[in-house]
Protein backbone atom coordinates (compact mmCIF):
# COMPACT_ATOMS: atom_id res chain seq x y z
CA UNK A 1 0.00 0.00 0.00
CA UNK A 2 1.17 3.34 -0.91
CA UNK A 3 1.32 6.43 1.25
CA UNK A 4 1.01 9.60 -0.62
CA UNK A 5 3.10 12.74 0.42
CA UNK A 6 1.60 16.47 -0.07
CA UNK A 7 4.26 18.15 -1.90
CA UNK A 8 5.06 20.73 0.93
CA UNK A 9 3.73 24.45 -0.44
CA UNK A 10 1.64 22.29 -2.87
CA UNK A 11 -1.53 24.50 -1.59
CA UNK A 12 0.30 27.27 -3.44
CA UNK A 13 0.26 26.01 -6.36
CA UNK A 14 -2.67 23.70 -6.67
CA UNK A 15 -3.50 20.08 -5.80
CA UNK A 16 -0.86 18.20 -6.74
CA UNK A 17 0.69 15.79 -5.18
CA UNK A 18 4.00 13.78 -5.27
CA UNK A 19 3.37 9.55 -4.37
CA UNK A 20 6.74 8.29 -3.31
CA UNK A 21 8.73 5.88 -5.38
CA UNK A 22 12.12 4.50 -4.71
CA UNK A 23 14.33 6.88 -4.96
CA UNK A 24 12.75 10.23 -3.88
CA UNK A 25 10.20 9.12 -1.23
CA UNK A 26 12.39 10.31 1.50
CA UNK A 27 14.17 13.30 0.22
CA UNK A 28 11.35 15.41 -0.45
CA UNK A 29 12.89 19.02 -0.26
CA UNK A 30 10.34 22.16 0.10
CA UNK A 31 10.74 24.71 -2.64
CA UNK A 32 12.62 27.95 -1.88
CA UNK A 33 9.88 29.83 -3.68
CA UNK A 34 6.40 29.83 -3.72
CA UNK A 35 4.92 28.60 -7.85
CA UNK A 36 2.55 30.03 -8.90
CA UNK A 37 0.08 28.09 -10.80
CA UNK A 38 0.40 28.65 -14.67
CA UNK A 39 -3.64 30.42 -15.88
CA UNK A 40 -5.87 27.82 -17.66
CA UNK A 41 -6.12 29.20 -21.51
CA UNK A 42 -8.63 26.62 -22.40
CA UNK A 43 -12.34 26.86 -21.98
CA UNK A 44 -14.39 23.94 -20.39
CA UNK A 45 -14.39 21.55 -23.03
CA UNK A 46 -17.89 20.85 -24.58
CA UNK A 47 -17.74 17.11 -25.03
CA UNK A 48 -17.92 16.79 -20.96
CA UNK A 49 -14.38 16.78 -20.40
CA UNK A 50 -13.70 19.20 -17.15
CA UNK A 51 -11.37 21.60 -17.08
CA UNK A 52 -11.15 23.87 -13.83
CA UNK A 53 -12.78 27.90 -14.03
CA UNK A 54 -9.31 30.20 -14.59
CA UNK A 55 -7.91 30.63 -11.38
CA UNK A 56 -9.81 28.02 -9.47
CA UNK A 57 -7.57 24.73 -8.46
CA UNK A 58 -9.25 21.57 -8.95
CA UNK A 59 -10.92 20.45 -5.66
CA UNK A 60 -8.77 19.48 -3.11
CA UNK A 61 -8.84 16.21 -1.52
CA UNK A 62 -8.30 17.82 2.17
CA UNK A 63 -4.22 17.72 0.90
CA UNK A 64 -4.44 14.37 0.14
CA UNK A 65 -3.34 12.43 -2.75
CA UNK A 66 -5.98 9.56 -3.42
CA UNK A 67 -4.05 6.63 -2.97
CA UNK A 68 -3.86 3.93 -5.58
CA UNK A 69 -6.11 1.07 -5.06
CA UNK A 70 -4.93 -1.31 -2.66
CA UNK A 71 -4.78 -4.37 -4.85
CA UNK A 72 -3.21 -2.90 -8.08
CA UNK A 73 -4.20 -5.67 -9.90
CA UNK A 74 -7.78 -4.49 -9.50
CA UNK A 75 -6.96 -1.23 -11.41
CA UNK A 76 -8.17 -1.15 -14.75
CA UNK A 77 -5.01 -1.63 -17.25
CA UNK A 78 -3.07 -2.06 -14.10
CA UNK A 79 0.51 -3.23 -15.06
CA UNK A 80 0.91 -7.09 -15.01
CA UNK A 81 1.66 -8.20 -11.99
CA UNK A 82 5.29 -8.45 -10.84
CA UNK A 83 7.38 -8.60 -7.39
CA UNK A 84 5.70 -7.17 -4.37
CA UNK A 85 7.21 -3.93 -3.56
CA UNK A 86 9.23 -3.90 -0.63
CA UNK A 87 8.74 -2.43 2.20
CA UNK A 88 11.07 0.43 2.35
CA UNK A 89 9.48 1.97 -1.19
CA UNK A 90 6.64 2.82 0.50
CA UNK A 91 7.03 6.95 1.67
CA UNK A 92 6.66 8.09 5.14
CA UNK A 93 3.63 10.85 5.36
CA UNK A 94 5.20 14.52 5.44
CA UNK A 95 2.94 17.13 6.57
CA UNK A 96 1.38 19.70 4.37
CA UNK A 97 3.09 23.16 4.81
CA UNK A 98 0.66 26.13 4.88
CA UNK A 99 0.33 28.28 1.73
CA UNK A 100 3.10 30.76 0.88
CA UNK A 101 4.22 30.12 4.51
CA UNK A 102 7.80 28.62 4.28
CA UNK A 103 8.58 26.50 6.98
CA UNK A 104 11.32 23.70 7.42
CA UNK A 105 10.33 20.46 6.60
CA UNK A 106 10.59 18.26 9.37
CA UNK A 107 12.83 15.08 8.48
CA UNK A 108 11.04 12.65 7.49
CA UNK A 109 12.09 9.12 9.16
CA UNK A 110 14.32 6.47 7.19
CA UNK A 111 12.69 3.22 6.88
CA UNK A 112 14.84 -0.13 8.10
CA UNK A 113 16.29 -1.38 5.06
CA UNK A 114 14.82 -4.33 3.43
CA UNK A 115 17.18 -6.77 2.33
CA UNK A 116 18.21 -6.50 -1.17
CA UNK A 117 18.26 -9.41 -3.71
CA UNK A 118 19.17 -8.68 -6.78
CA UNK A 119 16.89 -9.73 -9.83
CA UNK A 120 18.83 -11.10 -12.56
CA UNK A 121 18.99 -8.05 -15.81
CA UNK A 122 16.13 -9.47 -17.78
CA UNK A 123 17.19 -9.77 -21.59
CA UNK A 124 16.24 -7.70 -24.31
CA UNK A 125 13.15 -9.21 -25.74
CA UNK A 126 13.71 -10.04 -29.69
CA UNK A 127 11.56 -8.69 -32.23
CA UNK A 128 12.26 -12.11 -34.40
CA UNK A 129 10.51 -13.48 -31.32
CA UNK A 130 7.79 -11.10 -30.62
CA UNK A 131 7.17 -10.38 -34.73
CA UNK A 132 5.40 -13.49 -34.86
CA UNK A 133 1.55 -12.78 -36.82
CA UNK A 134 4.04 -10.08 -38.96
CA UNK A 135 6.83 -12.15 -39.77
CA UNK A 136 3.93 -15.37 -41.09
CA UNK A 137 2.35 -13.03 -43.56
CA UNK A 138 4.87 -11.06 -44.81
CA UNK A 139 7.71 -13.65 -44.67
CA UNK A 140 4.95 -16.04 -46.26
CA UNK A 141 4.81 -13.60 -49.21
CA UNK A 142 8.21 -13.03 -49.30
CA UNK A 143 8.85 -17.04 -49.28
CA UNK A 144 6.79 -17.59 -52.04
CA UNK A 145 8.56 -15.14 -54.18
CA UNK A 146 11.93 -16.61 -53.42
CA UNK A 147 10.76 -20.25 -54.69
CA UNK A 148 10.02 -18.73 -58.11
CA UNK A 149 12.69 -19.35 -60.53
CA UNK A 150 12.34 -15.93 -62.26
CA UNK A 151 11.10 -12.69 -61.55
CA UNK A 152 7.81 -11.70 -63.72
CA UNK A 153 4.67 -9.80 -63.01
CA UNK A 154 2.77 -11.92 -60.81
CA UNK A 155 6.14 -11.15 -58.87
CA UNK A 156 5.99 -7.83 -58.60
CA UNK A 157 1.67 -8.27 -57.89
CA UNK A 158 3.05 -10.57 -54.71
CA UNK A 159 5.57 -7.87 -53.37
CA UNK A 160 3.01 -5.31 -53.36
CA UNK A 161 -0.07 -7.05 -52.23
CA UNK A 162 2.46 -8.44 -49.42
CA UNK A 163 3.71 -4.66 -48.48
CA UNK A 164 0.12 -2.93 -48.60
CA UNK A 165 -0.94 -5.95 -46.19
CA UNK A 166 1.62 -5.24 -43.68
CA UNK A 167 0.45 -1.43 -43.81
CA UNK A 168 3.56 0.33 -45.76
CA UNK A 169 1.19 2.15 -47.52
CA UNK A 170 0.18 2.93 -51.23
CA UNK A 171 2.87 5.52 -51.16
CA UNK A 172 5.32 4.04 -49.52
CA UNK A 173 4.72 0.70 -51.48
CA UNK A 174 4.52 2.42 -54.92
CA UNK A 175 8.01 4.09 -54.02
CA UNK A 176 9.61 1.13 -53.21
CA UNK A 177 8.30 -1.06 -56.10
CA UNK A 178 9.46 1.62 -58.45
CA UNK A 179 13.11 1.84 -57.05
CA UNK A 180 13.23 -2.03 -56.75
CA UNK A 181 11.96 -2.50 -60.57
CA UNK A 182 14.61 0.35 -61.38
CA UNK A 183 17.36 -1.64 -59.56
CA UNK A 184 16.16 -4.81 -61.55
CA UNK A 185 16.64 -3.15 -64.85
CA UNK A 186 19.65 -1.42 -64.46
CA UNK A 187 21.99 -4.10 -62.55
CA UNK A 188 19.82 -6.97 -64.60
CA UNK A 189 18.72 -8.74 -61.59
CA UNK A 190 17.01 -11.91 -62.46
CA UNK A 191 16.72 -13.88 -59.53
CA UNK A 192 14.01 -13.39 -57.16
CA UNK A 193 16.15 -14.37 -53.96
CA UNK A 194 18.48 -11.49 -55.10
CA UNK A 195 15.19 -9.16 -55.85
CA UNK A 196 14.08 -10.08 -51.86
CA UNK A 197 17.45 -8.78 -50.63
CA UNK A 198 17.30 -5.77 -52.61
CA UNK A 199 13.73 -5.19 -51.06
CA UNK A 200 15.41 -5.80 -47.57
CA UNK A 201 18.11 -3.25 -48.08
CA UNK A 202 15.91 -0.56 -49.68
CA UNK A 203 13.70 -1.29 -46.66
CA UNK A 204 16.90 -0.78 -43.98
CA UNK A 205 18.13 2.61 -45.79
CA UNK A 206 14.49 3.65 -46.02
CA UNK A 207 14.53 3.79 -42.06
CA UNK A 208 17.89 4.83 -41.15
CA UNK A 209 17.56 7.88 -38.75
CA UNK A 210 18.57 9.41 -35.73
CA UNK A 211 16.59 7.80 -33.09
CA UNK A 212 18.55 9.01 -30.08
CA UNK A 213 16.05 10.00 -27.40
CA UNK A 214 16.82 13.90 -26.27
CA UNK A 215 18.83 14.55 -22.36
CA UNK A 216 20.24 17.94 -22.57
CA UNK A 217 21.88 19.47 -19.43
CA UNK A 218 21.08 22.54 -17.99
CA UNK A 219 17.52 22.02 -17.95
CA UNK A 220 14.58 19.96 -16.65
CA UNK A 221 13.93 17.19 -19.37
CA UNK A 222 10.16 16.80 -19.92
CA UNK A 223 9.11 13.90 -22.19
CA UNK A 224 5.78 14.15 -22.97
CA UNK A 225 3.86 11.32 -24.33
CA UNK A 226 0.29 11.96 -26.47
CA UNK A 227 -1.92 9.89 -28.75
CA UNK A 228 -5.71 8.88 -28.88
CA UNK A 229 -6.80 6.41 -26.59
CA UNK A 230 -5.55 3.01 -25.64
CA UNK A 231 -2.91 2.95 -28.13
CA UNK A 232 -0.49 2.35 -24.91
CA UNK A 233 0.66 6.20 -23.64
CA UNK A 234 0.53 5.07 -19.52
CA UNK A 235 2.01 1.85 -20.52
CA UNK A 236 5.24 3.05 -22.18
CA UNK A 237 5.52 6.13 -19.38
CA UNK A 238 5.71 2.84 -16.98
CA UNK A 239 8.30 0.97 -19.21
CA UNK A 240 10.40 4.19 -19.91
CA UNK A 241 10.65 5.09 -16.45
CA UNK A 242 11.77 1.62 -15.32
CA UNK A 243 14.17 1.97 -17.83
CA UNK A 244 15.45 4.90 -17.04
CA UNK A 245 15.33 4.33 -13.43
CA UNK A 246 17.22 1.38 -13.88
CA UNK A 247 19.85 3.64 -16.18
CA UNK A 248 20.36 5.74 -12.62
CA UNK A 249 18.62 8.63 -13.60
CA UNK A 250 16.15 10.21 -11.33
CA UNK A 251 12.76 10.16 -13.27
CA UNK A 252 9.18 12.51 -11.78
CA UNK A 253 5.86 10.84 -13.21
CA UNK A 254 3.38 13.33 -14.21
CA UNK A 255 -0.18 11.98 -14.01
CA UNK A 256 -1.61 14.43 -17.17
CA UNK A 257 -4.10 12.36 -17.86
CA UNK A 258 -6.70 13.76 -15.48
CA UNK A 259 -9.93 12.90 -17.54
CA UNK A 260 -9.68 9.68 -15.52
CA UNK A 261 -8.86 9.41 -11.68
CA UNK A 262 -8.10 5.21 -13.29
CA UNK A 263 -4.99 6.69 -15.17
CA UNK A 264 -3.06 8.26 -12.61
CA UNK A 265 -3.79 5.20 -10.60
CA UNK A 266 -2.70 2.45 -13.33
CA UNK A 267 0.59 5.34 -13.52
CA UNK A 268 1.06 5.32 -9.76
CA UNK A 269 1.57 1.29 -9.75
CA UNK A 270 4.02 1.85 -12.77
CA UNK A 271 6.06 4.47 -11.39
CA UNK A 272 6.22 2.80 -7.89
CA UNK A 273 7.89 -0.18 -10.01
CA UNK A 274 9.79 1.87 -11.57
CA UNK A 275 11.60 3.30 -8.44
CA UNK A 276 9.89 6.91 -9.80
CA UNK A 277 8.20 9.65 -8.28
CA UNK A 278 4.92 10.53 -9.28
CA UNK A 279 3.30 14.37 -9.40
CA UNK A 280 -0.60 13.71 -9.54
CA UNK A 281 -3.49 16.26 -9.89
CA UNK A 282 -7.61 15.14 -9.26
CA UNK A 283 -9.84 14.05 -11.65
CA UNK A 284 -10.95 16.74 -13.73
CA UNK A 285 -8.29 18.86 -13.07
CA UNK A 286 -6.05 20.99 -15.21
CA UNK A 287 -3.72 19.03 -16.79
CA UNK A 288 -1.35 21.84 -17.80
CA UNK A 289 -1.30 22.19 -13.75
CA UNK A 290 0.10 18.99 -13.35
CA UNK A 291 2.63 19.00 -15.95
CA UNK A 292 4.15 22.31 -14.25
CA UNK A 293 4.25 21.04 -10.87
CA UNK A 294 6.05 18.07 -11.69
CA UNK A 295 8.42 19.78 -13.78
CA UNK A 296 9.05 22.63 -11.03
CA UNK A 297 9.31 19.26 -8.49
CA UNK A 298 11.66 17.83 -10.74
CA UNK A 299 13.81 20.93 -11.21
CA UNK A 300 13.94 20.96 -6.71
CA UNK A 301 14.96 17.91 -6.56
CA UNK A 302 17.44 18.37 -9.51
CA UNK A 303 15.46 15.16 -11.26
CA UNK A 304 16.73 14.38 -14.84
CA UNK A 305 13.23 13.91 -16.58
CA UNK A 306 9.70 14.05 -16.32
CA UNK A 307 7.58 11.94 -17.71
CA UNK A 308 4.06 13.40 -18.69
CA UNK A 309 1.43 11.46 -19.71
CA UNK A 310 -1.38 13.15 -21.44
CA UNK A 311 -4.99 12.03 -21.98
CA UNK A 312 -6.12 10.36 -24.84
CA UNK A 313 -7.87 12.58 -27.15
CA UNK A 314 -8.76 12.24 -30.80
CA UNK A 315 -6.91 13.83 -33.25
CA UNK A 316 -9.73 15.95 -35.14
CA UNK A 317 -11.18 17.64 -31.61
CA UNK A 318 -10.01 20.63 -32.17
CA UNK A 319 -10.52 21.58 -28.42
CA UNK A 320 -8.40 18.84 -27.39
CA UNK A 321 -5.83 19.62 -29.66
CA UNK A 322 -5.54 23.12 -28.54
CA UNK A 323 -5.13 21.38 -24.79
CA UNK A 324 -2.33 19.52 -25.93
CA UNK A 325 -0.95 22.84 -27.02
CA UNK A 326 -1.29 24.44 -23.95
CA UNK A 327 -0.05 21.29 -22.07
CA UNK A 328 3.42 21.65 -23.93
CA UNK A 329 3.62 25.42 -23.25
CA UNK A 330 3.40 24.93 -20.04
CA UNK A 331 5.95 21.86 -19.98
CA UNK A 332 7.95 24.14 -21.79
CA UNK A 333 8.12 26.97 -19.13
CA UNK A 334 11.93 27.26 -17.76
CA UNK A 335 13.64 25.40 -16.24
CA UNK A 336 11.81 22.99 -18.49
CA UNK A 337 12.07 22.13 -21.44
CA UNK A 338 10.15 19.34 -23.86
CA UNK A 339 12.63 17.53 -25.14
CA UNK A 340 11.08 14.40 -26.87
CA UNK A 341 7.46 14.88 -27.80
CA UNK A 342 6.55 11.01 -28.57
CA UNK A 343 3.32 10.15 -30.82
CA UNK A 344 2.18 6.97 -29.26
CA UNK A 345 0.72 4.63 -32.25
CA UNK A 346 -1.28 1.62 -31.77
CA UNK A 347 0.78 -0.89 -34.64
CA UNK A 348 -2.74 -2.83 -34.95
CA UNK A 349 -4.55 0.36 -36.30
CA UNK A 350 -3.21 0.89 -39.14
CA UNK A 351 -3.02 3.69 -42.12
CA UNK A 352 -5.32 5.38 -39.57
CA UNK A 353 -1.91 5.61 -37.67
CA UNK A 354 -0.91 8.14 -40.54
CA UNK A 355 -3.70 10.48 -40.39
CA UNK A 356 -3.17 10.96 -36.68
CA UNK A 357 0.79 11.25 -36.27
CA UNK A 358 0.24 14.49 -39.25
CA UNK A 359 -2.57 15.79 -37.07
CA UNK A 360 -0.52 15.40 -33.97
CA UNK A 361 2.60 16.15 -35.40
CA UNK A 362 0.89 19.83 -36.65
CA UNK A 363 -0.68 20.56 -32.82
CA UNK A 364 2.40 19.98 -30.67
CA UNK A 365 5.55 19.05 -32.88
CA UNK A 366 6.04 15.30 -32.55
CA UNK A 367 9.74 14.23 -32.50
CA UNK A 368 9.33 10.30 -32.39
CA UNK A 369 6.86 7.85 -32.83
CA UNK A 370 6.30 4.72 -30.20
CA UNK A 371 5.08 2.23 -32.27
CA UNK A 372 3.30 -0.53 -29.79
CA UNK A 373 1.26 -3.59 -30.03
CA UNK A 374 3.71 -4.86 -32.70
CA UNK A 375 3.76 -8.26 -31.04
CA UNK A 376 -0.06 -8.40 -31.69
CA UNK A 377 -0.13 -7.21 -35.33
CA UNK A 378 1.22 -8.07 -39.06
CA UNK A 379 1.38 -4.84 -39.42
CA UNK A 380 4.25 -3.33 -38.60
CA UNK A 381 4.82 -1.54 -42.28
CA UNK A 382 3.11 1.79 -40.52
CA UNK A 383 6.83 2.32 -39.19
CA UNK A 384 7.29 2.73 -42.87
CA UNK A 385 4.57 4.68 -43.71
CA UNK A 386 4.98 7.34 -40.66
CA UNK A 387 8.83 7.60 -41.18
CA UNK A 388 8.94 8.08 -45.61
CA UNK A 389 6.12 9.94 -45.56
CA UNK A 390 5.83 12.62 -42.70
CA UNK A 391 9.73 12.23 -41.85
CA UNK A 392 8.92 10.99 -38.24
CA UNK A 393 11.27 8.36 -36.93
CA UNK A 394 10.14 5.58 -34.83
CA UNK A 395 11.92 5.35 -31.86
CA UNK A 396 10.30 2.97 -29.38
CA UNK A 397 8.08 0.18 -30.01
CA UNK A 398 6.47 -1.77 -27.62
CA UNK A 399 6.16 -5.41 -27.91
CA UNK A 400 4.21 -6.54 -24.87
CA UNK A 401 2.70 -5.87 -21.72
CA UNK A 402 5.37 -6.35 -19.63
CA UNK A 403 7.85 -3.65 -17.75
CA UNK A 404 10.64 -4.58 -20.15
CA UNK A 405 8.58 -5.21 -23.62
CA UNK A 406 10.23 -1.94 -25.00
CA UNK A 407 13.22 -1.64 -27.22
CA UNK A 408 14.43 0.84 -28.93
CA UNK A 409 13.06 0.66 -33.03
CA UNK A 410 16.50 -1.04 -35.01
CA UNK A 411 15.81 -1.20 -38.64
CA UNK A 412 18.22 -3.88 -39.22
CA UNK A 413 16.57 -6.16 -36.35
CA UNK A 414 12.95 -5.10 -37.57
CA UNK A 415 13.22 -5.47 -41.24
CA UNK A 416 15.71 -8.89 -40.53
CA UNK A 417 12.67 -10.33 -38.35
CA UNK A 418 9.99 -9.97 -41.89
CA UNK A 419 12.17 -10.51 -44.49
CA UNK A 420 15.04 -12.83 -43.28
CA UNK A 421 14.00 -16.68 -44.25
CA UNK A 422 13.35 -18.89 -41.07
CA UNK A 423 16.77 -20.43 -39.79
N1 LIG B 1 0.29 -6.47 -26.47
C1 LIG B 1 0.59 -5.23 -26.12
N2 LIG B 1 -0.27 -4.51 -25.36
C2 LIG B 1 0.08 -3.24 -25.03
C3 LIG B 1 1.30 -2.65 -25.44
N3 LIG B 1 1.33 -1.38 -24.95
C4 LIG B 1 0.19 -1.20 -24.27
N4 LIG B 1 -0.58 -2.31 -24.30
C5 LIG B 1 -1.90 -2.52 -23.70
O1 LIG B 1 -2.81 -1.61 -24.26
C6 LIG B 1 -3.82 -1.28 -23.31
C7 LIG B 1 -3.96 0.25 -23.23
O2 LIG B 1 -2.77 0.79 -22.71
P1 LIG B 1 -2.72 2.18 -21.96
O3 LIG B 1 -1.29 2.42 -21.62
O4 LIG B 1 -3.70 2.24 -20.85
O5 LIG B 1 -3.18 3.17 -23.13
P2 LIG B 1 -3.41 4.76 -23.08
O6 LIG B 1 -4.89 4.98 -23.05
O7 LIG B 1 -2.81 5.27 -24.35
O8 LIG B 1 -2.69 5.28 -21.88
C8 LIG B 1 -3.38 -1.90 -22.01
O9 LIG B 1 -4.13 -3.09 -21.83
C9 LIG B 1 -1.93 -2.22 -22.22
O10 LIG B 1 -1.48 -3.33 -21.46
C10 LIG B 1 2.19 -3.44 -26.26
O11 LIG B 1 3.26 -3.01 -26.71
N5 LIG B 1 1.78 -4.70 -26.56
MG1 LIG C 1 -3.43 6.37 -20.30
Amino acid sequence: MLNDLVLAGSSAVGAAVIVGGGWGALRLRRRSAPLRRPEPEVAPEPDGRVSPAPGVAPPATAGVAQAPPADAGAAPDAPPAEAPLADDQVAAPAPTAPALTPTPVPQATEAPAAPVTEAPAPERPRLRDRLGKARSLFGGYLGAVRSRDRIDESTWEALEEALILADVGAESTAGLLEDLRRQVRSDGVSSPEELVARLRDDLVARLQADRSLALEEGVTNVWLLVGVNGVGKTTTIGKLARRECAEGRSVVVAAGDTFRAAAADQLATWAERAGAELVRGNEGGDPGAVIFDAVQHAAAKGADLVLADTAGRLHNKVNLMEELKKVRRVAERPPGKVTEALLVLDATTGQNGLTQAKQFAAAVGVTGVVLTKLDGTAKGGIALAVQTELGIPVKLVGIGESATDLVEFDPVEFVDALVAPEV
